[in-house]
């Protein structure tokens, strides 16, 4: 029996069953840029906020082009103030849910707090964002934007590169796309 990696199968078990604990958290969140009625910096304004740092952003495709993509990265809180994070927009998803996975099940993640010095890791296996109604165009190297919500409306701008989904037949060439290619 093959193993999948358990956030893509759970991911999977998700989007199809629609489990009462997977209900989305936000719909059809608008991309700040997108939108003028946000409380948040205007354009222009620096894209990061005081004390936070995010980095090594990556989205997982899906194995088959309907399901839901995953979004992975660090998030650390250098500052003095603890930061909630309580949304993650990408920019051509129509929707996102910040999840956990706990041994064989996901639960939801409504908002997450980041304590002085912490670093939060979303990985595999662990908390991820999942992406619903991604772009099919999307493919390896594409580095959609990704923007963090925090609960004092302060907003953290990154771009995420694009992966496949790793297999036992994508290991030996998945290095070379791996490096990043990432234009912050
Ligand atoms: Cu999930």
């Amino acid at each position: 029996m093959k193993r999948a990696c358990p956030a893509v199968l759970a991911a999977c078990l998700c989007a199809v069953s629609a489990l009462p604990g997977c209900k989305p958290s936000t719909t059809n969140a608008p991309h700040p840029a997108a939108s003028t009625a946000t409380a948040g910096p205007s354009e222009g304004a620096a894209a990061s906020k005081p004390g936070i740092a995010l980095r090594d952003l990556r989205i997982i495709l899906p194995r088959v082009s309907d399901r839901p993509a995953a979004l992975y990265f660090l998030l650390s809180n250098t500052g003095t103030a603890r930061a909630t994070l309580v949304g993650v927009y990408v920019d051509g998803a129509t929707k996102t849910d910040m999840h956990e996975t706990v041994g064989d099940t996901m639960k939801p993640l409504t908002k997450l707090v980041i304590e002085p010095g912490a670093t939060v890791v979303f990985a595999p296996g662990g908390k991820h964002v999942m992406l619903y109604g991604i772009p099919g165009t999307w493919k390896p190297s594409d580095a959609p934007a990704v923007t963090l919500k925090f609960a004092d409306a302060d907003k953290v701008w990154g771009k995420a590169v694009v992966q496949k989904a790793q297999g036992p037949e994508a290991v030996s060439s998945a290095g070379a796309d791996m490096m990043p290619g990432m234009k912050m």
